[in-house]
């Protein structure tokens, strides 16, 4: 909370730090009452910068015990204190400074510094956390060797632990016993981590290609121990994959993670500390999703490539921040693709940037990969920052190709190693191992906005030439009227009868050397240019933006046939996928005036029977656009009409096809022991798919359904039932199922998340009073963020036609949810706030969404977090 408005930081006002941090030594005496913070910092002025005569150290919400430089207390005079910040007026050249602060972690809401998740004492510090802990310069360039004590009560936490290796320990008189812990790496604040509580571990041991062995600790609650195996097998795929396919090998002998309950994020990349939110490391069977599964596996993989793309090599400014997340979320996402299937995981990042990223591309919140400025870092946890900036990593490794991204990556963690660095170092370390000049490239990091692109074409019959004219362009964004042309990698291929044509651009040399030559990467860089294939047997059908080689909307004039054509015919895995959700697109479009286009159901009914295609892939294809991503592409947003079109389709799909797909739905009945493999996970989305169509279609469907929620032998089927029948059947039924899994499954908490969010996506009529009487079931709390999100995130993004109730009910639900939360955890609130973020495209609901909006940055003790979302939104 502040007084005065909160100011934006500006990238151009960055400045080396005044003095950097040598050493950190910690002290905590952990209770239930308060906590003593004991800080000895080794501080010298920093050659690099310009000398000043006060120096400036963060801190949050501290209450200052002691203060001495070397040893003497410090008088009145020599120092001052703020809300923020301590000032330490003439300091020397170099000095230790020691303070002793008291902090509440067991009243800390926030849950950034210091704080209590259930019983356990734990730590979250990215962004700028740590300054809620001790005075400090709170910032990523400034990297100190932290040792660190841990004291606590016996009993009630038994394990205490910190980053690095443990030195010592011992227990005391008192019934109280400590920890000592020292971290070789020298590391920013940000990474420091703490966790005390009554856990037990999950170990294991890795050996890493240099011979070195790594102890691997999973630290859970007791009722959690069975859980842990999915997570601790990912943690050695993840270690092995990054030495195989990046050459990088963990550094230190141990490894821990700790599952915490109460977590803003997914999870924190801590110096071998990582701690994680219970819903990130947590599966098994009986209580987990495939879906969930896969992303255990995912983020335990994010978080452990961190070590060396965030830790080994650290952002300078939080600026910068994408540096290390683009690039681990591109790392993370090739190992998925590894794992399990690579056209799957494909389609799945293109449909998070298409119905996420473009929108907030499109919003008041735009920003760069790399922003010029914020008033609130946390805010800039963004989809574009990690989603778009991981875009931007994948379109570098496909302009240079794999071996030069290699040499390039090497280069860069070299070159870098121990180092606070830019995005500008990081493109800089691609192009010296390349030899490409990547100068426009670097827009990318500049520009915000999803560039458009236009293409059309020119066919001569005489010639046998075909010719493509691509025009770019990209929309305006807040502070960016005007934007430069972007390279852009442009992936495609020609479509003849007969299957894919060879390639052949006029003026180049034939191609006779590479094994593929009917796909290739164009390179965009004008605002308007062409490309000619010659010697073409027939005018062909383009196929663009294969794998989707760029983040960008691209729009060709395809008819209906051709994009059916693609869908049966591309040898692109993504590409047919995408043919699919335009045709759907369009068939959705007039299905809002009435009839629904046989050729829509037809083209869905041969990929139901073809068993010759990866399921998984099927599944996708099935899957009509989401309604968030039918709002984006409209003009102005209706959101009844987009509702009542997508279900008329899909109605019609399940009635017309009823016959195939509960064919299809019997035919993938398994009575295999569950795996989360990608063979199984495949056949269980597909058949989920297909009982989600019959339900659609009729009373016979939602029977299925509740059969196969009763026989389901894992939580996957059970779950996809359960959602079926909330969502398609009467109310007896879903009632019944809604009782016995409450009934089941009260006990685990996560599962109980999965029982809120089915009945917060429910898109019913009547919903939102549901809604709101679940805030008030026991197992509901506003304090945990992942019951947040269950029921209050998923109903407002996740159900539109109820959230957009005509009388605006939904919105005033999140007006009274942000407003309690603004003043406990502003990350949640602020995060809550997106679709509202959208009024302006919402025909009918602007003004009354403008007026939610206002009523919040009318409150009276705004957070940075929310003010500048509000005041963002409402801006013209
Ligand atoms: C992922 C930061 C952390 C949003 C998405 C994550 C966060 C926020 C995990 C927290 C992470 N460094 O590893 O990126
Ligand atoms: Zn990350």
């Amino acid at each position: 909370m502040r007084d005065a408005q909160p100011n934006a930081i500006y990238l151009k006002d960055y400045q080396p730090p005044a003095y950097l941090i040598d050493e950190t030594h910690l002290d905590f005496q952990l209770a239930e009452e308060q906590t003593v913070v004991e800080a000895r910092l080794k501080l010298r002025r920093n050659p690099a910068a310009e000398p000043a005569d006060v120096l400036e150290l963060d801190g949050a919400e501290l209450e200052l015990l002691e203060i001495e430089i070397d040893g003497t207390p410090l008088d009145e005079g020599a120092y001052t204190l703020t809300d923020e910040h301590l000032h330490l007026l003439s300091p020397p050249e170099e000095f230790e400074l020691r303070c002793v602060t008291r902090i509440a972690p067991q009243d800390n809401t926030s849950l950034e510094g210091l704080y209590k998740s259930r019983t356990m004492f734990c730590t979250q510090c990215e962004a700028e956390g740590f300054r809620k802990i001790t005075y400090y310069l709170d910032r990523p360039d400034v990297m100190s060797v932290f040792t660190v004590r841990v004291e606590a009560d016996s009993e009630r936490y038994p394990v205490l632990l910190s980053n690095g290796n443990l030195v010592d320990s011992k227990a005391t008189e008192t019934g109280r016993h400590w920890t000592l812990w020292n971290d070789p790496f020298p590391k920013p604040a940000y990474l420091f981590a703490l966790v005390a509580g009554e856990l037990e571990k999950v170990s294991d041991t890795f050996t890493t290609t240099s011979g070195r062995d790594v102890a691997l600790h999973i630290f859970v609650e007791a009722k959690d121990l069975d859980k842990c195996d999915h997570a601790m097998r990912s943690l050695k795929h993840s270690m092995r994959w990054d030495e195989e396919v990046y050459g990088r090998e963990y550094d230190l002998d141990v490894f821990n993670i700790v599952a915490v309950d109460d977590f803003n994020m997914g999870a924190m990349e801590n110096k071998s500390l990582n701690i994680f939110n219970t819903s990130c490391v947590l599966a098994h069977p009986d209580t987990t999703t495939d879906q969930a599964f896969q992303r255990v596996e995912a983020v335990v993989a994010h978080e452990y490539f961190h070590n060396w793309s965030g830790n080994r090599v650290t952002c300078r400014d939080w600026f910068q921040l994408s540096l290390k997340e683009g690039f681990t979320v591109f790392r993370d996402a090739e190992f998925s693709a590894d794992m399990g299937s690579r056209a799957v995981k494909r389609v799945e990042d293109a449909t998070v940037l298409r119905s996420i990223q473009f929108a907030e591309d499109a919003g008041p919140m735009s920003h760069p990969v790399r922003p010029d400025s914020y008033i609130e870092i946390s805010n800039f946890y963004t989809v574009t920052i990690y989603e778009k900036g991981a875009e931007v990593v994948r379109m570098i490794h496909t302009l240079l190709g794999p071996a030069d991204f290699r040499r390039g990556s090497d280069l860069y963690f070299e070159r870098h190693d121990g180092q606070a660095v830019t995005c500008e170092d990081f493109v800089a370390a691609m192009e010296d191992a390349s030899g490409r000049d990547l100068s426009q490239f670097r827009r990318w990091y500049s520009q915000a906005g999803t560039p458009e692109l236009a293409v059309s074409d020119n066919w001569d019959e005489a010639t046998g030439t075909y010719t493509l004219t691509v025009s770019q362009h990209c929309p305006p964004t807040p502070g960016q009227p005007e934007k430069e042309p972007f390279h852009i990698p442009l992936k495609m291929g020609l479509l003849g009868d007969a299957g894919s044509l060879r390639l052949q651009i006029e003026g180049e040399a034939a191609d006779t050397e590479s094994e593929d030559n009917t796909s290739r990467v164009l390179e965009v860089t004008e605002a308007s240019q062409q490309f000619a294939f010659s010697g073409l047997p027939e005018r062909p059908v383009p196929s663009l933006l294969r794998a989707f080689s760029a983040p960008v909307k691209l729009h060709y004039p395809y008819t209906r046939e051709q994009l059916a054509f693609i869908m049966s015919r591309d040898s692109d895995g993504f590409s047919r996928w995408d043919a699919s959700q335009q045709l759907a697109i369009q068939v959705i479009g007039d299905a809002q005036s009435g009839a629904v286009d046989p050729l829509l159901i037809d083209a869905f009914g041969s990929l139901l029977q073809d068993d010759s295609l990866d399921p998984a892939m099927v599944a996708e294809t099935l899957r009509m656009p989401s309604e968030n991503y039918l709002a984006d592409l409209a003009e102005t947003v209706d959101v009844e009409a987009i509702h009542r079109g997508r279900q008329a389709v899909r109605t019609a799909i399940g009635k017309g096809l009823n016959e195939a797909l509960l064919q299809r739905y019997r035919a993938l009945a398994s009575d295999a022991s569950y795996q989360p493999d990608s063979a199984q996970v495949a056949a269980r989305s597909l058949r989920n798919s297909c009982l989600a169509y019959l339900a659609q279609a009729g009373e016979a469907g939602v029977e299925l359904a509740m059969a196969q929620y009763h026989e389901a032998a894992n939580m996957t089927d059970r779950q996809a039932a359960l959602a079926t029948v909330v969502n398609c059947g009467n109310e007896a039924q879903r009632t019944e199922l809604l009782e016995d899994f409450y009934q089941a499954w009260q006990h685990e908490s996560l599962v109980v998340n999965q029982w809120f969010q089915v009945q917060a996506m429910c898109p019913q009529p009547g919903n939102l009073e549901r809604v709101r009487a679940l805030m008030e079931h026991p197992a509901f709390s506003l304090r945990n963020p992942n019951k947040v999100r269950a029921l209050v995130g998923a109903f407002c993004s996740a159900n539109p036609i109820n959230f957009h109730r005509a009388d605006g009910a939904g919105y005033q639900l999140l007006v009274d949810v942000v407003t309690e939360l603004n003043a406990t955890n502003p990350q949640i609130a602020s995060r809550l706030l997106t679709p509202l973020t959208r009024w302006r495209r919402y025909g009918e609901r602007r003004e009354q969404m403008r007026a939610a909006l206002e009523a919040i940055a009318a409150l009276p003790s705004l957070s940075k977090d929310v003010y500048e979302v509000v005041t963002k939104s409402l801006t013209d």
